[in-house]
């Protein structure tokens, strides 16, 4: 019998482990565009047409190599609905010895096939997803025994395990890490670098027209899609970030600049996290960069970090699997997520910024996920859940094993510092600061209470007083609770009033 090998859309890498485990000859590979995966959130289209054009290139690639590929379209009138249930079907015309697959990077979707499988009169091989550097042992045993867990530390070991920029033990340039250079707002430049483009070719006009017609009230913009579909496409894109916005990635990483969506930004986490670059991969050209002098230490250190350190302390984090993750609710917030997170719609000119090439390019840079939509969703506190499913749609990088602990843990600080030692909150100084955004704002960002203030501003106090109990131990938020104390009385109710008005008409602002 033959082996029937699963592959789903974010795992369009031709070293995957399920592939390796056999061989053309002896398997057929099956991948599925199906209704369940379109509908656990409302992603946006070109998240849609992007996963749906490279998993269709990924098969004719496999096919190309000899592989015997069976693949379901979404529109295919027989098509079941969902991947276990594509499986199941497969598997009645008998004459397959087992099941393959590289392990879900979702536990929704690892869940559902373990269920399924109890019902397979074959087994289920769940092989471990080689992509990443850490298994989930390994993060296990790393955890282990810590009274907290943070990623500096975890980063070194990932360091060491690697060689990246390692001079024997020693980290390259005597420091493990560079950030207090990087903290630098941008300018604009007439020679801002922009992401490797790649224009839609007749797959992906296919796949464009069926995702208008069969999931056109999804979020989001079609018009100018632009992203890479295949591996080749995506290996250049990383040859021109290397070349082009690499050197000033550390510089600039905090920075917002009205109308440059991506500035020094790799714009590659989508490529990453469906297997058509391997993360590794990646790290090592961005290191040879700096060693064959086109990138500075301090841009290239920043860059491998977001990769070997948080993105993957973000999947060991989800995979400890701590207790009803997307439930918790550290604050209580309960607030419902203002439409304004669906239209744009709104008088801030960050928020309006942020959300505006969310729905464009199914892209926002880290500072803007984290510092402004973030940022505000907590200070206002929404529902995290809501939050959490707002971020799981709308970007085109979003699965939950790396979305989930950014939002839950990193922006909202719903888990209650499981992964991350403080609230990132801030008032509209920090984003004047790093951004030029204020400039042109409905809003006065030095205007503290009142009308036409910045809202960032009182909300920021009004989160600090309302979470008092929850926060006030915490010391690294020690001296923003002592300014406060220190204030009159008076001032701090036109804070709290000011923050409720806010609240009150949130829906408008
Ligand atoms: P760059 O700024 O060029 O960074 C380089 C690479 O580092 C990225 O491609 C990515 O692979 C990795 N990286 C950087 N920061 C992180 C991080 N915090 N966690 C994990 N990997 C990181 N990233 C996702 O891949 N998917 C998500 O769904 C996602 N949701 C997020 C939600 C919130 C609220 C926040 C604050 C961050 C989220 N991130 C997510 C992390 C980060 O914002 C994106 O990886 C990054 O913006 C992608 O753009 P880029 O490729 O241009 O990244
Ligand atoms: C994101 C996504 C979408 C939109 N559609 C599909 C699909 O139709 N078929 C598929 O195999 N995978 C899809 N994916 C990616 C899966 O959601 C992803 O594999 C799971 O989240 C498990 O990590």
């Amino acid at each position: 019998g033959k082996d029937l090998i699963v592959i789903l859309g974010d795992q369009l890498s031709h070293t995957l482990s399920a592939l390796e485990a056999s061989s053309a000859g002896n398997s057929v590979v099956l991948m599925a565009e199906v209704a369940e995966e379109t509908s656990y959130v409302w992603h946006h289209k070109k998240k849609l047409a992007f996963v749906f054009s490279a998993m269709r290139h990924f098969s004719q690639a496999l096919s190309a190599d000899g592989w015997d590929v069976r693949y379901r379209r979404l529109d295919d009138e027989h098509n079941c609905g969902s991947l276990t249930g594509e499986v199941s079907a497969l598997l009645v015309d008998g004459g397959f010895e087992r099941v393959v697959m590289t392990e879900a990077g979702e536990q929704r979707v690892s869940a559902a096939f373990e269920a399924v499988s109890k019902d397979w009169a074959v087994p289920l091989v769940v092989l471990p997803d080689t992509r990443f550097l850490a298994t989930h042992e390994a993060f296990t045993s790393w955890a282990d025994g810590r009274k907290q867990l943070r990623m500096e530390y975890f980063y070194r070991e990932m360091r060491r395990k690697t060689g990246l920029l390692m001079q024997g033990d020693q980290p390259e340039g005597g420091q493990w890490n560079f950030d207090a250079d990087n903290r630098k707002p941008a300018k604009a430049d007439l020679f801002m670098p922009q992401p490797f483009r790649v224009e839609p070719d007749a797959i992906t006009q296919d796949v464009l027209e069926m995702v208008e017609r069969e999931r056109g009230a999804h979020f989001g913009v079609l018009d100018g899609f632009w992203f890479a579909v295949e591996r080749p496409q995506a290996l250049e894109a990383l040859e021109q970030f290397t070349r082009e916005a690499l050197p000033r990635f550390g510089d600039y990483q905090d920075a917002m600049l009205t109308g440059e969506p991506f500035l020094y930004h790799s714009v590659l986490a989508q490529y990453i996290n469906i297997g058509l670059l391997d993360p590794l991969e990646v790290c090592r050209r961005v290191e040879r960069a700096y060693y064959e002098g086109q990138a500075p230490l301090n841009a290239v250190e920043g860059f491998i970090r977001q990769i070997i350190g948080w993105r993957e302390y973000m999947r060991g984090i989800y995979w400890l699997k701590p207790e009803g993750y997307t439930d918790q609710n550290f604050l209580g917030a309960r607030r419902d997520l203002p439409q304004f997170y669906w239209t744009g719609e709104t008088g801030m000119a960050c928020m309006a910024a942020a959300i505006g090439q969310t729905r464009q390019e199914a892209y926002a840079h880290h500072i803007q996920r984290l510092m402004v939509t973030g940022n505000f969703a907590m200070l206002a506190g929404i529902d995290p859940k809501q939050v959490h499913e707002w971020y799981l749609a709308v970007y085109a990088d979003a699965y939950e094993w790396v979305e989930a602990p950014n939002v839950i843990g990193m922006s909202q600080f719903a888990d209650g510092g499981f992964l991350g030692s403080k609230p990132y909150a801030a008032s509209g100084n920090y984003i004047n600061k790093m951004s030029d955004h204020c400039a042109g704002c409905k809003y006065s960002v030095s205007q503290k209470t009142g009308k036409g203030a910045c809202p960032f501003n009182a909300l920021y106090w009004d989160f600090l007083a309302r979470n008092e109990g929850k926060l006030r131990g915490n010391p690294r938020l020690g001296q923003m609770y002592a300014t406060w104390g220190r204030m009159s009385e008076i001032k701090q109710q036109e804070y709290l009033q000011s923050a409720e008005k806010t609240l009150e008409e949130i829906e408008t602002l």
